[in-house]
């Protein structure tokens, strides 16, 4: 039996490929998928002779890139944090908030209470909102239910908004980020019970990785390892909130696990990094919570280029330190705020960000790749990095299937 390949053109594009860890521009560009792969890139005088194919787009010039992928995201959660926002300007500090019972704790009884539609369509306008800044790929945490069947219900949650968006959803289990009420004064306990529930959680196939909140906010470095030796027990790769708030020894934790990647990092240190590079651990800034939380302590951006340790940028979504549902926005802070070139600030949202999902197959536009594409009315990507408070995505590709805003 032969099946029907459908073939996609994009002509007369301004490509930037990212090949090569550089912009790869390439005027008057062409790009042809068969299905959902990339399967030839080049310029338009240099198409095959007599190509057939399905559909022909005419960009007219627009900047083709590579989808953008946002590898750390808490999108799935209901209720308000922005009374946060006034008790901070008012001088109250996030850990304080959170040691009064706000915080996090806020957002786990509202998302409790919440029902699942609720919950869903919630998610599912966020994903729509961040795809239309150009993002293709999506990962979405749990943790904000912190019972078995609260993280397994926003888990199921976060798998539903890839069929319904076209988005590459990966999940994330996080019920290590906060002590839930019912366990106060007992975090060994519920540690104990987090690494009873992964086994169900993975059985469902509800999580690709494993994630938890290391620092004085959140869980030791020994509880840490405790769910980090569960999760390795399943065969599911590992990550990090590690460094944001205080020095844990977090990165240097994870990277002993072989961590995808480990996120924040503002307090991070040289034998981090160092920790960092051995196992080819991603380094994943947040300039969103930075600067939401007005933090002023900077991850150490130099040193970690120093190291030749993969950078990567997302959003962190979440409705108390990082309120954001637009990935360009984060790339001009992290360029602003943490000094990333907007070279580095492009492979932070691509490449390395796909790698830090264990995705090896996206991120740049090259033959064999999958074929998640962004178009820009721009006339160079490093205006994206650039400005800020502006739209300019005009559609995106995901998997060969157009979307247009
Ligand atoms: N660090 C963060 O920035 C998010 N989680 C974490 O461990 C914040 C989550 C929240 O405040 O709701
Ligand atoms: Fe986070």
């Amino acid at each position: 039996m032969t099946r029907t390949v459908v073939r996609r053109l994009w002509r007369h594009a301004h490509l930037a490929t990212l090949a090569g860890d550089d912009w790869g521009l390439v005027e008057d560009g062409a790009l042809l998928a068969e299905d959902d792969r990339i399967t030839w890139v080049g310029t338009d005088a240099d198409l095959p002779a007599g190509l057939e194919v399905d559909n022909e787009h005419d960009l007219g010039g627009a900047l083709l890139t590579p989808g953008l992928v946002d590898a750390h995201t808490h999108l799935v959660y209901a209720g308000d944090r922005t009374a946060e926002f006034d008790l901070r300007l008012q001088g109250a500090s996030y850990e304080q908030i959170a040691r009064a019972g706000g915080g996090i704790r806020h957002t786990v009884a509202c998302t409790r209470a919440a029902s699942d539609d609720d919950l869903f369509n919630g998610a599912l306008a966020r994903a729509r909102a961040l795809r239309d800044t150009g993002v293709t790929t999506l990962e979405v945490k749990s943790g904000y239910g912190l019972s078995l069947a609260h993280e397994a219900r926003c888990l199921r949650v976060a798998r539903r908004l890839g069929p319904a968006t076209g988005l590459t959803v990966c999940t994330t289990a996080l019920p290590a980020h906060a002590l839930p009420p019912e366990f106060d004064g007992r975090p060994d306990d519920y540690i104990d019970a987090v690494v009873s529930w992964l086994p169900a959680l993975h059985a469902e196939g509800l999580a690709d990785a494993v994630d938890a909140f290391c620092d004085t906010i959140g869980f030791t470095p020994a509880q840490t390892r405790r769910v980090f030796d569960a999760a390795r027990a399943l065969g599911l790769p590992v990550k990090l909130h590690a460094e944001q708030l205080s020095d844990q020894g977090g990165a240097a934790l994870a990277a002993s696990y072989g961590a995808l990647s480990a996120d924040h990092l503002e307090w991070l240190s040289d034998d981090g990094i160092a920790a960092m590079k051995a196992a080819g651990t991603v380094a994943m800034l947040l300039p969103g919570a930075f600067y939401h939380l007005r933090e002023t302590r900077l991850p150490p951006v130099a040193a970690l280029r120093a190291a030749g340790v993969p950078v990567a940028v997302a959003t962190d979504h979440n409705p108390g330190s990082s309120p954001a549902l637009s990935l360009p926005l984060m790339m001009n802070m992290a360029c602003t705020l943490f000094r990333l070139t907007p070279l580095e600030a492009w492979l932070g949202v691509t490449v390395h960000a796909a790698q830090a999902l264990g995705l090896a197959e996206r991120g740049r536009l090259q033959p064999g790749l999958r074929a998640d594409l962004a178009a820009w009315s721009l006339d160079h990507p490093r205006e994206l990095a650039a400005r800020f408070g502006h739209d300019p995505c005009s559609a995106v590709v995901l998997g060969g299937i157009p979307c247009t805003p």
